[in-house]
């Protein structure tokens, strides 16, 4: 299988990310890529290549410009306004009760902020998302990992891995989140749209929910968006992943929502998943692009599931049984130590290879 990787990840570093307020160890770090690089090189099964330069066309195809522009300037800005921090975070978000009473007309013109305090919040859903020096170069190359893993399948693979750093599923058309900045899923799907004219369907396996990816394709009915994960109740993003959010308007019934219990295990998520794949099976479209998080693992330290490097052997060969081709791309996953294995596990499986035992 080839697997697509850039160093360019490593540009995003960020040391402390912030748990209701107060600085903890960022969990979204390079170590995370490095893992699943060396589990791959020593598989001996995956041919590793570099992604090729895909421009800004792909990803204001999906995205607002102004998340773009804003992304671009962020570091610079924090330089230039003397902010003497290793990473920009917000403190004031515009939440939607701060509008209360006000025209959606009236809502739609306010203007963005000029101070780079103000601008994070207006592009940023929550406070756990640092941004780096190196954050718009890394988000940048982690989208042509996305987007060259899509040419790999376009061309004639049948499945190929993107380990895309930093990951993407919480990013919205304007609005960065959760350790994401570019929605790479959403980006490779949108290109797969525009260069086939078939439909696509997006499965995100991540523990949480794909809220950015949701999103974006909430009123096309063009690109089909099927998630599991932790029930919203308990996880982040908290607000969304719900079962009752279908789409509207186009979109309607072309999103599907299947939100675990706690601690569910191998064989509750895989009854769920297989109501997924038969939703997706029945749709058109011969490409469906994977958002890939190993959040759900029982050792994970921010998830609440508990799924096996056995459970994603199976996993993997459950989505590989679809037959469609496959564009499989890295969201989340915390616990390093297993990283390297899990990810082995999955891909051997959906590849039609025997999974590795656990460590
Ligand atoms: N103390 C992905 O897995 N909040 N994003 C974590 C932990 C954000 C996870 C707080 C979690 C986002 C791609
Ligand atoms: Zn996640």
């Amino acid at each position: 299988m080839k697997a697509v990787l850039s160093d360019r990840h490593r540009a995003h570093d960020p040391k402390v990310e912030t748990y209701l307020g107060v600085p903890v160890p960022a969990n979204e770090v390079p170590e995370r890529a490095e893992m699943i690089r060396a589990a791959l090189v020593e598989d001996g099964g995956f041919e590793l290549t570099e992604p090729t330069d895909h421009g800004l066309d792909p990803i204001l195809a999906v995205h607002d410009a102004g998340l773009v522009r804003f992304m671009e300037e962020a570091w610079p800005e924090v330089q230039r306004q003397r902010i003497d921090r290793e990473f920009l975070v917000a403190d004031t978000y515009p939440v939607r009760n701060l509008f209360d009473g006000m025209s959606e007309e009236l809502i739609a013109a306010r203007p963005e902020p000029v101070a780079i305090g103000g601008r994070v919040a207006w592009w940023g859903l929550d406070s756990s998302n640092p941004l780096v020096e190196g954050s718009y170069d890394a988000a940048r190359s982690a989208v042509d990992v996305a987007l060259t893993a899509v040419d790999l399948v376009l061309g004639g693979e049948s499945v190929a891995y993107g380990l895309c750093r930093p990951p993407g599923h919480h990013a919205a058309r304007a609005m960065a989140g959760g350790y994401c900045f570019f929605n790479n899923a959403a980006i490779a799907a949108q290109s797969i749209v525009d260069r086939t004219g078939e439909q696509v369907a997006i499965l995100d396996v991540d523990v949480h929910h794909g809220n950015g990816t949701q999103q974006i394709f909430w009123r096309r009915g063009d690109v089909a968006y099927a998630s599991l994960h932790a029930d919203p109740r308990r996880l982040y993003p908290f607000f969304l992943g719900h079962a009752d959010e279908v789409g509207e308007g186009p979109g309607r019934r072309a999103n599907l929502n299947l939100p675990q219990p706690l601690r569910a295990d191998d064989a509750t998520y895989l009854r769920d998943l297989d109501r997924a794949l038969e939703w997706i099976g029945s749709r058109p479209g011969s490409v469906v692009v994977v958002s890939l998080g190993f959040d759900t693992y029982e050792l994970d330290p921010i998830g609440d599931l508990a799924l096996t490097t056995d459970g994603y052997a199976e996993m993997g060969r459950r989505v590989g049984a679809l037959g469609r081709r496959l564009v499989v791309l890295q969201e989340g996953g915390y616990h390093l130590p297993t990283l390297g294995a899990n990810a082995v596990s999955w891909l051997r499986g959906a590849d039609g290879r025997a999974g590795v035992s656990g460590p």
